[in-house]
């Protein structure tokens, strides 16, 4: 395996995104920004990272494919090039985009709405790999590793020492076609921050799940337990009345207003064009409703375009806004194809990830 532990700092060409954290750099364009064109450009993309960015000379990169297989094998980028591949449009939502709307923060980095884009990912869809190494019977998941590592500082974590990022999937998801290994962005070559050489995309999975700089496929025939999968990005679920913990996995159906912004100003009496965007996980959106009373009543925002499986999708709303000054409360929420809508209050036992009840956004008409 080729040397990585040189860094490279990305926060220093971000215009237009916010820093929330240097080093390892996290940083958050406006919604409003990454939201300007359907498919969101990469330097308006947010960046989540959990260590530095290693740097991966490509010509020596390789993917190790191992575990319960029956013909382990390491793939280089130039046969990864070589094999068919699938371009689709697909969005990645941190778990945590929304966190400092949470009553109480826990851990983690304050995203407002900007912790989301779409974009188009070019690759190999992962069950390509998985078929030509031959899963054997009795394996359940599959986990990515990612190049990067790192330590995080007690007493914030408690970790075995240095740690890579890496996740799984169920071998179900695995196998789905939409699952990419990743080595273009709106069609072109990944940027170091995004995962260059090769990522994974895991569509209708919140980001976590996407791991970049990927090296090592492991099939495995238990389910994974690891920092990422457990302390991390895992929620609570009642299962039989008893609080369990499980990843994080599918995004749940949302919507954002990208216009207008958190305490814009918006003139009083006049019409306004509420935009934004919705998405659904595994399903598509059905509807977006507007209300501009806190929630007490809502009205129908018309949806754009035709749906996309995976991608948001565009609405807006023609809003009349009232004669009398003074603070406003915009909210949305959206419904998809299952009939699963927002839910208007926070589920505290999603702890501080997926955060998909319906925000209260703050306007001052004047
Ligand atoms: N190797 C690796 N993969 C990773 C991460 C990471 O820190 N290391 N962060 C994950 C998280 S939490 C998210 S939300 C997405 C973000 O992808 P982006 O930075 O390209 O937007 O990458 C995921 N893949
Ligand atoms: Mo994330």
């Amino acid at each position: 395996m080729p040397d990585h532990n040189v860094i490279v700092r990305t926060g220093e060409q971000a215009p237009g995104l916010t820093i929330l954290q240097r080093g390892p750099d996290n940083l958050e364009p406006a919604f409003s920004s990454a939201s300007e064109s359907f498919v969101t450009s990469a330097e308006r993309f947010y960046v989540r990272t959990h260590f530095e960015v290693p740097r991966i000379e490509a010509s020596l990169w390789r993917i190790a494919i191992e575990g319960e297989v029956d013909r382990p094998f390491e793939i280089d980028l130039e046969e990864l090039n070589g094999m068919p591949s699938e371009t689709r449009m697909a969005l990645l939502e941190c778990s945590g985009n929304g966190r400092i709307y949470l009553d109480q923060i826990q851990i983690g980095i304050r995203w407002g709405l900007g912790g989301v884009g779409n974009a188009e990912w070019t690759g190999v869809p992962l069950v390509a790999l998985l078929e030509r190494a031959g899963v054997k019977p009795g394996a359940v998941e599959v986990i990515l590793e990612g190049a990067d590592e790192g330590e995080f500082l007690p007493p914030q974590h408690e970790t075995p020492g240095r740690i890579r990022y890496a996740r799984s999937l169920p071998l179900k998801k695995a196998r789905k076609n939409e699952v990419l290994l990743a080595y273009r962005m709106n069609g072109e070559e990944l940027a170091p921050r995004h995962g260059y050489p090769v990522r994974a995309v895991v569509p209708g999975w919140y980001g976590m799940a996407s791991v970049k700089w990927l090296r090592r496929i492991i099939v495995t025939d238990r389910p994974f337990h690891g920092f990422f999968q457990t302390m991390e990005y895992a929620v609570w679920e009642r299962r039989h009345g008893l609080p369990t913990l499980v990843p994080v996995s599918e995004i749940q159906v949302k919507a954002q207003i990208a216009r207008p912004a958190p305490h814009e100003i918006v003139p009083r009496g006049k019409s306004y064009r509420i935009r934004g965007a919705a998405w659904a996980g595994e399903s598509d959106v059905a509807r977006v409703e507007i209300s501009d009373d806190g929630g007490r009543s809502w009205s129908d925002a018309s949806l754009l375009g035709d749906p996309i499986r995976y991608a948001w999708r565009f609405w807006e709303h023609e809003w009349h806004a009232p004669e009398a000054p003074g603070p406003r409360v915009l909210m949305v929420r959206a419904t998809d194809f299952r009939g699963l809508t927002q839910p208007m209050e926070r589920d505290t036992d999603l702890r501080d990830a997926a955060i998909s009840h319906a925000l209260p956004i703050e306007v001052q008409v004047c």
